[in-house]
């Protein structure tokens, strides 16, 4: 039985407590959330009776083999810092931290402890982006060249996450290092990113509009587009549509999971719609799956004794193409993410 604590009943929460109630050999023994009245909805709602307001106090009753951190980013180096001195395994939400800075330091303190930390970088786990990923590993369409990964909508995220309206940074910081996350699970590492940012909605602060041209050093060249200005029909949130060309064919994620591949002169189109889980809401399933996924690959790697995908080492330069983004768009440059 692998032991879990959970810290910061939320908004999202309740979709990674879902998510361990429905795999074999876990338990969540430990809450945490500072304010009171979302720990006792949270922990009456999951039948979790040790319930904590203060997350040091949780950790030093220990009785738990790991960590789920579900707070906003701020909260996250001193929380991941106390699980390594702990002696915990950790899963942490995105954005992993603040600052790079951080995020080394966060790194570095789980792997001196000898333990495994995953970002809980979930985009790429998602179903029908995952058919992409091993269509394309498997040689489907050859060796690609050119990708787009774009997210476009106008679904209203601010009623559920407030502070998304708030902060100086927006949408690359929330949004857009899912998608960058997936190009690079699609393309590899980045040598270089042009980034241009706009604030359409006047109601919130930072940029909900970002267009993104990443140069890998595999030769790909990718579009990562990413906007919550966009008012179409139909609304796609929160479908991340993908296009790829390769040399030996081209391959489409199209609205409505739809997965079309094209090549020696035939096209194969098959549905790779998530499923709804008895627990989850339309339009909100394709992320609560992917969450569900995440979870299982974690546990499976704890197993094993292998590294998550999605793992802080790796999760690292996915931050750093976030931060190069935003120092292209603010110097009007093209940045190597390896500067920063
Ligand atoms: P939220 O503000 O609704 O919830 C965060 C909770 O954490 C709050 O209840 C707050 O009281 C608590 N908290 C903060 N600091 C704490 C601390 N030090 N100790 C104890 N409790 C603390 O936020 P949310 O919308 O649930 O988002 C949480 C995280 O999940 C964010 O990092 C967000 O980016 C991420 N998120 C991820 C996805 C995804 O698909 N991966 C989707 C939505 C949100
Ligand atoms: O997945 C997320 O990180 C969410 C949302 C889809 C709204 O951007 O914050």
């Amino acid at each position: 039985m692998l032991r879990i604590a959970l810290v910061g009943c939320g908004f999202f929460a309740q979709n990674q407590l879902h998510g361990w109630e429905d795999l074999d050999g876990i338990e969540v023994v430990a809450l945490c959330d500072r304010d009171r009245a979302r720990l006792d909805a949270m922990g009456d709602a999951f039948r979790i009776a040790r319930r904590y307001t203060d997350a040091a106090e949780m950790f030093a009753d220990g009785g738990f083999d790991a960590v789920d951190i579900a707070t906003t980013v701020s909260s996250h180096r001193a929380l991941v810092e106390m699980a390594a001195d702990a002696g915990l395994h950790v899963i942490c939400q995105k954005p992993f931290a603040q600052t790079l800075t951080d995020a080394r330091h966060m790194v570095e303190a789980v792997e001196r402890a000898g333990k495994t930390l995953m970002v809980h970088e979930n985009f790429r786990w998602q179903l029908p982006v995952r058919a992409v990923i091993e269509a394309l590993r498997g040689g489907a369409i050859g060796t690609p060249f050119f990708g787009r990964v774009s997210f476009r909508s106008a679904y209203d995220v601010f009623s559920g996450q407030p502070y998304l309206a708030e902060g100086e940074r927006f949408i690359i910081e929330d949004l857009g290092i899912h998608i960058l996350d997936i190009s690079r699970a699609l393309f590899g590492d980045v040598d270089r990113i042009t980034a241009t940012t706009r604030r359409v909605n006047p109601r919130i602060r930072g940029e909900d509009v970002a267009t993104m041209l990443l140069s890998h050093a595999s030769g790909v060249t990718s579009v990562v587009d990413c906007s919550y200005a966009t008012r179409r029909m139909p609304e796609t949130f929160p479908e991340t549509l993908i296009e790829i060309d390769g040399t030996g064919g081209v391959l489409r994620l199209d609205v409505g999971y739809r997965l079309t591949i094209q090549k020696d002169g035939g096209t194969e189109s098959r549905d790779v719609s998530p499923p709804l889980l008895p627990w989850a809401e339309k339009p909100w399933h394709n992320i609560q799956e992917s969450v569900a996924i995440i979870q299982r690959h974690f546990t499976e790697c704890l197993r094993a004794g292998t590294q998550p995908e999605t793992s802080g080492r790796d999760n690292l330069q996915t931050l750093a193409l976030v931060e190069a983004a935003y120092r292209s768009a603010a110097e009007a440059r093209s940045v190597d993410p390896g500067e920063l």
